[in-house]
């Protein structure tokens, strides 16, 4: 087994959207068995493939106390069944030390293989609901800052030579002075991304 290397937000492989899996290899094996090393290193109660830079279908879970019982789920399919929201403290081994809370349907339907291509149909609420939404979510290219950096970019000629950037997010706003107006700033989508990520740690 190996301990896989973790892609970090604002990683652009993190935006990648996943294939399905089409069959459960020698190979597929092999990852599942370093994902769950990996996420049980990093300390994480679940892992999708695309944060190991594989782009498919894939997610480990273990929501035990004594780290002794994953779970593996191949192709999954999550269906919100109520409208209820519940709001949870996540965290992500994407997004190291950011933790902030993100509301998601209380209960949904979980359809997936299993990693003996065994069918797994539950109707799940709790930890679980959460965790499965977060990790399809990475499946899908979206992480869960999304969910609480909104952003607004503004150049204000009209009252100053500067060009910055106003940021909100859903407690605060920030400005960041980017220079002077009609300076390169080719370079501006990286550190918009890079000074989000500061932001949302700060
Ligand atoms: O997908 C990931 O980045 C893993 C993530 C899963 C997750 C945690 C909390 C809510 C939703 C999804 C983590 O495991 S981050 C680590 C973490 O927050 C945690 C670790 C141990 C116990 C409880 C939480
Ligand atoms: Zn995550």
């Amino acid at each position: 087994m190996a301990l896989l290397p973790i892609l970090n937000y604002p990683d652009p492989r993190l935006r990648t959207i996943a294939k399905p899996v089409k069959e459960v290899t020698a190979e597929i094996k092999t990852l599942i068995a370093d994902m769950i090393e990996t996420m049980y290193d990093a300390q994480g109660i679940g892992l999708a493939a695309s944060q190991v830079d594989r782009h498919i279908q894939l997610i480990v879970m273990d929501l035990s106390e004594d780290k002794n019982s994953p779970r593996v789920f191949i192709n999954p399919k999550v269906t919100p069944l109520v409208e209820e929201k519940q709001p949870y403290e996540e965290g992500c081994l994407s997004v190291p030390e950011v933790y902030d809370s993100v509301e998601r349907p209380k209960k949904v339907r979980i359809e997936a293989l299993d990693e003996h291509g065994k069918k797994i149909d539950e109707e799940v609420e709790g930890l679980l609901a959460v965790c499965i939404q977060h990790e399809m979510d990475h499946l899908n290219g979206v992480i869960f800052v999304d969910y609480f950096l909104n952003t607004a970019f503004s150049c204000v000629n009209e009252y100053s030579e500067w060009m910055f950037l106003i940021l909100e997010n859903k407690k605060n706003f920030y400005v960041v002075f980017l220079g002077k107006c009609g300076t390169n700033i080719g370079k501006l989508e990286l550190l918009f991304v890079g000074t989000l990520t500061a932001l949302a740690l700060f």
